[in-house]
Formats: structure tokens, C-alpha cells, sequence
């Protein structure tokens, strides 16, 4: 009786999300995307825009840290020119259009607009280059998805000590109302905080990226404790004064690998769900959660390993229950970058102190998994889906946003690895949609152009068009992956044969 039930639910549904249209494909349920559902790509300022002195613009942390250490990047390089966006933004958004993208997440550089850091001095050349940028997406119809803070902060509030200063807060919701007063008009898709997992990290190794300290389990902590705050004073700036007249939407892009238990045991099942509220819960649990604040586990742990270092508080900064509840819900949708998964086992590795070593998980990887030309990026599409039904199972079926997705190689314009990456995490992201009803409305490429791939410099390549940085013009030419989006895109579908004959069978592995 239930089991019949069940099965004409079942049915129903799978009528309602259009299966007569076809039949099932290699075991997905539809392979059309569902009805306004979104594509984009996406680029960060200090990757792309070079110009760093230029037209007004100040010195930010990432500015300093490649010039004061190219022993550090991977080529010796840094952003000085990069793609030059700043003078050929309009053959970027050439790209969007000939792609059929529906939107361009780009983020604005903090020290393009306030070289200060500080609203005592607004660069008028920078709201300028961002206006053109708007005017030419609007002419396009392309929606514009902003980013505020893609790691680039200006040098003079590091200068301050960053992050782990808490009056950077308030520097940022004053940032923040420069640019919902001068760009609100047009932007209905704000991101304020992109990945803070990875913003910490270059607190705690200083060969990671800017601004380059060694201060893990102390620096980091903080710096997360002041960018939570960050965004949820932004967040609510919008609501007490943009909301109402700008209708848009405000949200955070989080990020993480999808955290598989490296075994069956209790233990690694055990480690693999600390490790998520470690890596991804640390900023989700406060925004997201029913209770907010840090996750609990966090908190005891890391109060634990305090007390036995002979400290006298936690690293771990406390929120007040004012603090937990202004951060609480400030996200209008759920923005999230995924590119790989780990696995996670119980055990002490990394150095006293850290957050690795707090979290009491040995993370590696699955020697099986394909490679790319980035080290931590393997290609495991099934950790996509896992983590979409984590993320619906502990924060609720807010509406999703993949806000980066990408694949690294080492360049070439017949990039058949990336459109094997791309067509796969995409399959797995309509099995998340049709099967297990998870939420998401848009998915957004990593990245539009091949650029500047901060410690690793232009050794690995994301773009779906290629850009030769020692060819003056900087061309932006389409890569076979730009191709195969664009087919996906103009059927709203994943079509068949996306690798256009060019391997004997399409090598696209349905993990189940
Ligand atoms: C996005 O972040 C980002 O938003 C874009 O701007 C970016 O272009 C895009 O990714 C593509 O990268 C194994 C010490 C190998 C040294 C494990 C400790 C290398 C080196 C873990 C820790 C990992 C995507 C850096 C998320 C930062 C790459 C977060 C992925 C470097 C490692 C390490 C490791 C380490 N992560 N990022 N790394």
C-alpha cells in the first residue's frame, strides 16, 4: 500500500520534471537543465584586471605579496598586466556573448575604488572602469553577480593587521555602501565574501598566498571571527537601506571539497563529519544554521586543545548571542564553489597549533581519482551531488548557487579533460536536482579566461578561453570547452556527443 504510494508519487514527479520528453539518459532522469535555471562563468579582479598602479588604483595585499616574494609564486610571476581586463573588459564580455552565458560573476577590486582601503577617498577612475564594465554586460543582457572582497585587500588595512582586526569590519560595510549607493541600480546578485576557508589559509601559510603570515590556529581564527561579522554588517546595511529600493539579493560564497570517509569505520565516518563542520560548517553553521554560531564541535575541541596548551581562553573567538544572532540568516541564497573531493580519516596530523590539527582529520586523496594540473583538484563529479544533499540535510532547501566550478590544465585549445570535468559534475548536479529534489538554480564555469592563478601563477589554467600572456593583444580565444557550454547552454541541456567525436566514445562515467 505505502510501496504503491510511493511508486504513483514517484511517477507524478517524474511526469511533472518532464521525462515524456524523452527517455531516461544514462541514467539521469532529464537531461534538460529545469526552466530558468542559470549559466555563468565567473573571474576575480586581481586575477584578470592587471593595471595595479593604474588610473588611481592603490596597493592591495596580493599587489605586495607577489612583488615582495616571486620566489613564491610558482613561475615567478604576479597580476601587473594579467588578462589586462581594466583596458579589454569588452573582450571578456565578448566571450560571455558568444558562449550564450546568462551571467558574469566578476568581483570588485577594493583598492580600485578606495585605494585607502578607507571612504575618506573614493577613486573616482575605478567607480568609472566598473560602470563601463555594467553598461557593457546591461547592453548584453548579461546579468551581473558581484563579488566585493575576492582576496584583495588593500595593503594600508593590512597594514592594521587584516582580518584579525576587527575594525576591518567596519571598513568593509563602508566599502560595501560605496557600492550598493554607486552599482545597486544594476546589480540584483551581490556576493560579499568570497571563499573565507581559503582568506584564512594565507594566515596560516605564508606560501599560500597574501598576506602571507604563519600564525595558524591563532591568526586564522580571527580573521574568519572579523569576515563573519563583515558580511553580516553588510548583509544588513542592504536590508535597512538598499533592499527596498534595489530589490536584489545578498549572499556569501563558501566553499569546500565534499569530505568522504576514507573508510567504513565509525571513526573516519566520524572524522569525515568533523572535518565538513571544520571546513565548510566553521562559516556555514553561523549564517545558516537554526541555532547559529560556530559549529559545537569546533567549539569544544578547540577550547580543549587551548586549555592543554596552557592558555587561558580559547583561540577560538567567542560571539556574544547579539553577534550570533546578527549573523544569522544573513544570506538570501546559499552561494557555493566546489572543484574536488577528500577523504577524511581520524587522526592528528599538522602543526600545533592549527585548525588541521583542531579538526582531529587526516585528509588524502584516492589515488583512482583523475588529475588535473592542480594538485589538490581531482575529479570525483559523485562529491558534488553528496555535498548538495549535505548542504540541504543541515541548512535547510534554501535556493542554491554553484558559484565556481572548473577544472585546471596545463593549456591547449583541445581541452577534452575539461569538457569531461564540466559534462560529468554536470550530470551529477541534475541527479541533485531531479532525484534528490536539492535546489540549485544556477551554475557558474570557473573561470571565463585562463589567468592569473595566484601562488601558482600562470602555470595552471582554468579558462574556457585561452589567453596567451606572451602575446601583446592578450587575445581571448575559445577553447573546446567554451564550445561544448555553449551547446549545453543554447539546448539548456546536456546534449549528446559533447566531445565532438574527437575521443571514439564520449568518456562520461556515471558513478552511482
Ligand atoms: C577557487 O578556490 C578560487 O575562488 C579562485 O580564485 C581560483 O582561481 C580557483 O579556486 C582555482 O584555484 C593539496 C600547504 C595540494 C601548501 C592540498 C597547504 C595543495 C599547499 C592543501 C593545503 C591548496 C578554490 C590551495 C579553493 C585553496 C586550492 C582553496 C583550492 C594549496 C593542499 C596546502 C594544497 C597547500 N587551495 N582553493 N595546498
Amino acid at each position: 500500500m505505502a510501496a504503491t504510494a510511493a511508486m504513483a508519487l514517484a511517477a507524478a514527479l517524474l511526469a511533472l520534471f518532464g521525462l515524456s520528453r524523452g527517455s531516461p539518459q544514462g541514467g539521469l532522469p532529464s537531461r534538460d537543465f529545469p526552466p530558468g535555471f542559470m549559466f555563468g562563468a565567473a573571474t576575480a579582479a586581481f586575477q584578470i584586471e592587471g593595471a595595479w598602479n593604474l588610473s588611481g588604483k592603490g596597493e592591495n595585499i596580493w599587489d605586495r605579496w607577489t612583488h615582495q616574494h616571486p620566489d613564491w609564486v610558482a613561475d615567478g610571476s604576479n597580476a601587473d598586466v594579467a588578462c589586462d581586463s581594466f583596458h579589454r573588459f569588452k573582450e571578456d564580455v565578448q566571450a560571455l556573448v558568444d558562449t550564450g552565458f546568462d551571467f558574469y560573476r566578476f568581483s570588485i577590486s577594493w583598492s580600485r575604488i578606495l585605494p585607502r582601503g578607507t571612504v575618506d577617498y573614493v577613486n573616482e577612475e575605478g567607480l568609472w572602469y566598473y560602470n563601463r564594465l555594467l553598461t557593457e554586460l546591461m547592453a548584453h543582457r548579461i546579468t551581473p553577480v558581484v563579488t566585493m572582497f575576492h582576496w584583495d585587500l588593500p595593503q594600508p588595512l593590512q597594514d592594521l593587521g587584516g582580518w584579525p582586526n576587527p575594525v576591518i569590519a567596519d571598513y568593509f560595510e563602508d566599502y560595501a555602501r560605496i557600492l550598493f549607493r554607486h552599482f545597486g541600480d544594476r546589480v540584483k546578485y551581490w556576493i560579499t565574501i568570497n571563499e573565507p576557508a581559503s582568506i584564512i589559509e594565507s594566515y596560516a601559510n605564508s606560501r599560500l598566498g597574501a598576506p602571507g603570515l604563519d600564525d595558524h590556529g591563532v591568526a586564522d581564527y580571527q580573521a574568519s571571527h572579523t569576515l563573519l561579522k563583515a558580511h553580516a554588517k553588510a548583509y544588513h546595511l542592504y536590508d535597512k537601506y538598499f533592499r527596498k529600493t534595489q530589490k536584489g539579493r545578498v549572499s556569501i560564497t563558501l566553499n569546500s571539497a565534499w569530505l568522504e570517509p576514507r573508510t567504513n569505520s565509525q571513526e573516519d565516518r566520524q572524522a569525515a563529519e568533523r572535518a565538513r563542520q571544520f571546513y565548510f560548517g566553521y562559516w556555514a553553521h553561523p549564517i545558516y544554521s537554526k541555532i547559529g554560531d560556530y559549529p559545537a564541535v569546533m567549539k569544544e575541541r578547540i577550547m580543549r586543545n587551548s586549555l592543554a596548551e596552557g592558555r587561558f581562553r580559547s583561540r577560538l573567538p567567542e560571539f556574544s548571542p547579539q553577534w550570533v544572532k546578527f549573523i544569522r540568516g544573513t544570506a538570501d541564497f546559499f552561494a557555493y564553489n566546489h572543484y574536488t573531493t577528500r577523504y577524511a580519516a581520524s587522526g592528528t596530523e599538522g602543526e600545533i597549533p592549527s585548525l588541521q590539527r583542531d579538526s582531529g582529520v587526516i585528509r588524502s586523496y584516492d589515488p583512482k581519482w583523475p588529475s588535473s594540473a592542480s594538485s589538490w583538484l581531482k575529479v570525483v563529479p559523485w562529491g558534488l551531488r553528496k555535498m548538495l544533499n549535505w548542504i540541504k540535510k543541515e541548512y535547510g532547501n534554501l535556493p542554491v548557487l554553484i558559484t565556481e566550478n572548473g577544472f585546471s590544465d596545463h593549456g591547449g585549445l583541445h581541452d577534452k579533460d575539461r569538457i569531461n570535468y564540466f559534462v560529468s559534475y554536470l550530470q551529477e548536479l541534475l541527479k541533485a536536482i531531479y532525484i534528490d529534489k536539492c535546489n540549485v538554480f544556477g551554475y557558474t564555469a570557473w573561470s571565463l579566461v585562463d589567468n592569473f592563478e595566484w601562488a601558482r601563477g600562470y602555470t595552471e589554467k582554468f579558462g574556457i578561453y585561452q589567453v596567451n600572456f606572451t602575446d601583446p593583444n592578450l587575445a581571448r580565444i575559445p577553447k573546446d570547452s567554451a564550445q561544448a557550454l555553449r551547446k549545453i547552454i543554447k539546448h539548456r541541456a546536456l546534449v549528446p556527443n559533447l566531445l565532438q567525436g574527437e575521443m571514439p566514445e564520449p568518456r562520461v562515467v556515471l558513478v552511482t
